[in-house]
């Protein structure tokens, strides 16, 4: 079981979460009733979902919700609008339902110490799914399922450096990057930026020119987007942490009269269908795959969690990455 739960590719968890899809809605605000989803099974399952600022995010709900109803867990779903303070209530309120297990998407990395410690002391096993917490107290969880963030920024960064020479749109000898940054405080948005900077820092033609927080949403990434190209002379390429971001910033650079993937090369990372549609159209170039479908394995591992049996520490999810050939060539099947 232990093997197996490991070896389960991207393939698999897509047919599997896609299966039973769209079966609930959520709730809003941070409060925690029931998400309606769950079946009358034997295992309650408080999730306190991070919100629904991106089309990796909806994915990745519809995919717990599903995969939840498969595997007869009740799920006890809430939805953060991306603030902590609303995690943090809907923790305190699965505690007090009495949950069997709390699963959750932190949306920052740091100030969970003490609401886990309540868990812990209800003797409430915790999940992290997607995003990881930054604790040096690592009992207050069981078990972390999610992407390497470090990994994703990298692939973007290597395929800067790989492909420096058409990256240089005008070029001048110099590749200025614009960096449009997920949420700050989130693991993907640290780890994602390091990543990227520890593979560009082999060629010294590419510089960040300027980095700030479009907050994982196509309207944050617009934004930015509009304020980097009044402030920003040759801009060469955009890194965007999501490819909501980089949607949005494509928005601003024809408003701008220019042509996204063309006159300013943009890199993404998620691999949702708008992404890779635009990918395909060549308005973006690169994008970095990260897999929302984690329900099946998070059911999986709640079972295991709930029985008392061991699970592995970290669970990592296996992706890839598209250039626009391959984008077209994966498109039509592509369900989220
Ligand atoms: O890349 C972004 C979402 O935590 C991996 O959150 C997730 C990120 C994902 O809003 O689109």
């Amino acid at each position: 079981m232990f093997k197996q739960l490991m070896t389960v590719t991207a393939g698999v968890v897509i047919a599997g979460g896609l299966a039973a899809c769209g079966s609930s809605s959520s709730d809003s605000g941070g409060s925690s009733g029931s998400g309606g989803s769950g079946g009358s099974g034997d295992i309650t399952m408080g999730f306190a979902q991070v919100g629904a600022e991106s089309g990796w995010r909806t994915a990745n709900t519809k995919s717990v919700q599903a995969a939840a109803k498969e595997a007869g867990v009740d799920l006890k779903f809430s939805d953060a609008q991306q603030k902590q303070e609303n995690q943090i209530k809907a923790i305190r309120s699965y505690i007090q339902q009495k949950v069997d297990v709390i699963a959750f998407s932190p949306v920052v990395e740091t100030g969970w110490d003490t609401v886990l410690q309540e868990a812990k002391r209800a003797k409430i096993p915790v999940i992290l799914t997607d995003r990881a917490v930054d604790s040096d107290d690592t009992s207050l969880y069981k078990t972390f399922l999610g992407s390497d963030f470090v990994v994703e920024g990298q692939k973007a960064g290597q395929w800067v450096v790989d492909n420096a020479d058409t990256n240089d749109v005008d070029k001048n000898g110099s590749i200025n990057v614009v960096e449009i940054t997920g949420t700050t405080g989130a693991a993907p948005a640290i780890d994602r930026k390091k990543g990227f900077e520890d593979k560009i820092s082999a060629d010294p033609s590419i510089k960040i020119i300027a980095s700030q927080t479009g907050d994982f949403t196509r309207d944050g990434g617009k934004k930015v987007m509009e304020a980097f190209l009044k402030s920003q002379k040759d801009i060469d390429l955009v890194y965007a942490h999501n490819d909501d971001e980089g949607l949005g910033a494509i928005e601003a650079i024809e408003a701008a009269g220019m042509k996204p993937g063309v006159d300013i090369k943009i890199v993404t990372v998620d691999a949702v269908k708008d992404g890779m549609t635009a990918l395909s159209e060549g308005k973006i170039n690169y994008i970095v795959e990260c897999n929302p479908l984690l329900g099946p394995q998070l059911m999986e591992l709640a079972k295991k969690v709930t029985a008392g049996e061991d699970v592995p520490e970290r669970v990592v999810t296996k992706e890839t990455a598209f250039d626009q050939e391959q984008a077209k060539q994966v498109l039509a099947d592509r369900q989220y």
